[in-house]
């Protein structure tokens, strides 16, 4: 089934210069790109994204991280995406992470893990609608579907 995913490049991606290395990443998997937006998250908008740990201890920390300076925010589309892009981000703390993993192979702390990607279908629609207005969100074939899904075998 096609699904979209909220993936943001958080701060600490954004001023390591790994922008380029994980959208790369993305794109090689043949996802489809449909929305972007480059901007600073405001400490609100940050809770609201993460409102389901509200009251946890790291709480504070994070949505202040998340809001410390500009981010990438992106929707990308494909079947099954969303466990997909999961197992590419790889565990949640950067020093837990496998290499192979965004994280394992570019992060090494306990809190700054360069990636934000959905974990469900219902978090991905609220996440998506969070920070994205539908008209924002763009509908086109890719040119190379048919060679990156080959149904016909
Ligand atoms: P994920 O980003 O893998 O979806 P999550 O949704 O459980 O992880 O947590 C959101 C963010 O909170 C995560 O990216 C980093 C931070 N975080 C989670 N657990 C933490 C912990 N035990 N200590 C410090 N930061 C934590
Ligand atoms: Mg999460």
């Amino acid at each position: 089934m096609t699904e979209q995913t909220l993936i943001i490049i958080k701060p600490d991606g954004v001023q390591r210069h790994l922008s380029g290395e994980i959208i790369g990443r993305l794109e090689k998997r043949g996802f489809k790109l449909v929305a972007a937006k480059f901007m600073q998250i405001s400490g609100e908008l940050a809770r609201q994204h993460y409102a389901i740990h509200e009251g946890k201890p790291f709480f504070e920390g994070l949505t202040q991280y998340l809001s410390s300076a500009p981010s990438l925010v992106m929707v990308w589309e494909a079947e099954g995406i969303i466990d997909m892009v999961r197992k590419m981000i790889g565990a949640t703390l950067g020093c837990d992470s496998e290499p192979g993993t965004i994280r394992g192979d570019l992060s090494c702390s306990m809190g700054y893990n360069l990636i934000h990607g959905s974990d469900s279908m219902q978090s991905a629609e609220q996440e998506i609608r969070l920070f994205f207005k539908p008209d924002e969100i763009s509908s086109y074939e890719l040119a190379d579907a048919k060679w990156l899904y080959g149904r016909n075998i």
